[in-house]
């Protein structure tokens, strides 16, 4: 921990790269953990797939409600904090998460890099225009519901959830700045991510290969351990404000 805090200190160009365990603190299931209650009769790997919704718009639709009302719920957590003060102490500090929630953003990080969208912009799956989201779902999740997609104002097109399923490509910006951040960088956190998932799983791997200095945090080993020049094992709400203490 001394070593990594004063990794940080020296640092002057900093990437945070996060995946699903750093909201695991505030209540929003990861994403290999992401199927609880009657969602957990189906496979998540299946669910986030365009076959998925082609198949059946109902059931995923009322996944992706179910979630979003849990992120509405949710608060952003010590972790997410820690963030947002590495970004205020390191001018320029760029976040790259990979989670479609919004907590990055309500602990006070800038402009966070979304790799993998966001459960907060759908947008049709016909003529790919935005569309709004009710607020409705702020109501108590149903849990294992099947809620029929809305329809586009536009084109009469399903309205789809504005996230990166299984076999799409990432928002071409967002990867291209990720990259463009990992490869200038001297310090790489990563917090909270399985790392299997590419190709935000390069993201860590290119700041390395670019000659940064890498530290993970995580409660388990990850294929990023591999990376890593110093691994932190402990949840991100404990480990992540005293990094920065
Ligand atoms: C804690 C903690 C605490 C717990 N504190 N830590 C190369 C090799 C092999 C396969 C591929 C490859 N390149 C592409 C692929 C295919 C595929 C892929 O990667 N498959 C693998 C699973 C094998 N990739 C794709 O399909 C991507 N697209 C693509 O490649 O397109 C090509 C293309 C190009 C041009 C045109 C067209 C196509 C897209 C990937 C999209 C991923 N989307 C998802 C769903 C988003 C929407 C949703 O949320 O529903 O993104 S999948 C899911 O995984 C989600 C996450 O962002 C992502 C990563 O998960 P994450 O964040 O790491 O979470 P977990 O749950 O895996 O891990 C949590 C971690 O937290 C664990 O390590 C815990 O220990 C830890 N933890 N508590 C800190 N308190
Ligand atoms: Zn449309």
């Amino acid at each position: 921990m001394r070593e990594a805090a004063a990794l940080l200190a020296q640092a002057r160009r900093v990437v945070i790269f996060t995946g699903a365990g750093v909201s695991a603190e505030s209540g929003v299931p990861t994403f290999r953990d992401a199927l609880t209650g009657l969602w957990r009769s189906f496979d998540a790997q299946r669910l986030a797939t365009p076959e998925a919704f082609r198949e059946d718009p109902a059931l995923v639709w009322g996944w992706y409600e179910w979630r979003r009302a849990t992120v509405r719920r949710a608060r952003p957590n010590a972790g997410h904090v820690a963030v947002a003060a590495i970004e205020a102490r390191v001018p320029g500090a760029i976040v790259v998460t990979q989670n479609v929630d919004d907590l990055h953003e309500r602990a006070g990080s800038i402009a966070p890099i979304h790799l993998h969208g966001s459960l907060f912009a759908p947008r049709c799956s016909a003529c790919a225009r935005p569309a709004t989201t009710s607020d409705e779902a702020a109501e108590e999740p149903d849990d294992g519901r099947r809620v029929p997609p809305p329809r586009c104002a536009h084109c009469a097109g399903l309205v789809r959830p504005g996230v990166v399923w299984f076999g799409e490509a990432l928002p071409t910006a967002a990867l291209e700045a990720a990259v463009e951040a990992a490869s200038t960088c001297d310090l790489l956190v990563t917090v909270g991510t399985s790392g299997l998932v590419y190709p935000a799983a390069e993201i860590p791997q290119v700041a390395a290969r670019f000659g940064a200095t890498v530290v993970q945090v995580n409660p388990q080993e990850t294929p990023l351990d591999a990376v890593s020049d110093v691994n932190l094992r402990g949840p991100a709400a404990q480990v992540l404000p005293a990094l920065v203490h």
